[in-house]
């Protein structure tokens, strides 16, 4: 297993729309298992492709309170939304130190293949309802922070470009 390194917004690959994954092949398991271990060791509860820079639809969650439940989703697809929608707090790997609120469907179920390739139906609310929704827009290459207005956008921007400049003269 290997750790990737993961882009930061903002980065204009982050707005890179994936493909679907043709075969559930060693190499698409080999990237499921590095996302994994870098979605862990960052203490992250979702990661997709599009964040290590690989633009192929695959994400990998893990909301258990244990860490010790990975939910794997290739070529997931959201297949019923609820009408009824929650507000909740959400961070991302790419945009690190930013939290704001977002308002999504409550509830999905989505159609994806597993892992190993199985087809699987996955009901989802709370977190985990969250969770896939904002990892799913990353596939579409859309960051949490385009759902906040554009003044919060572009003062997280500056921050962002901000804090890369003073890692890069460090
Ligand atoms: O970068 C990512 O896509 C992962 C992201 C997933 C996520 C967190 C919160 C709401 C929606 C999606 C994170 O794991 S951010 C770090 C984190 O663990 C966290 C942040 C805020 C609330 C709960 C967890
Ligand atoms: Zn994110």
């Amino acid at each position: 297993m290997a750790l990737l390194p993961i882009l930061c917004y903002p980065d204009a690959r982050l707005h890179t729309v994936a493909k679907p994954v043709l075969a559930v092949d060693a190499r698409i398991r080999k990237l499921i298992d590095d996302m994994l271990e870098t979605m862990y060791e960052a203490n992250g509860i979702g990661l997709a492709a599009t964040q290590v820079d690989v633009h192929e639809r695959v994400i990998v969650i893990d909301v258990s309170e244990h860490r010790n439940e990975p939910l794997v989703l290739v070529n997931p697809e959201v297949t019923w939304a609820s009408q009824d929608q929650q507000v909740s707090d959400e961070g991302c790997l790419s945009v690190p130190g930013i939290y704001d609120e977002v308002e999504r469907a409550a509830a999905i179920k989505v159609s994806a293949l597993d892992g190993e390739g199985r087809s699987r139906t996955i009901e989802a609310e709370g977190m985990l309802a969250v969770c896939i929704q904002h990892e799913m827009d990353h596939l579409l290459g859309k960051v949490f922070v385009e759902y906040l207005s554009p003044l919060k956008r572009n003062r997280i921007k500056t921050k962002m470009l901000k804090a890369r400049r003073e890692t890069e003269r460090a």
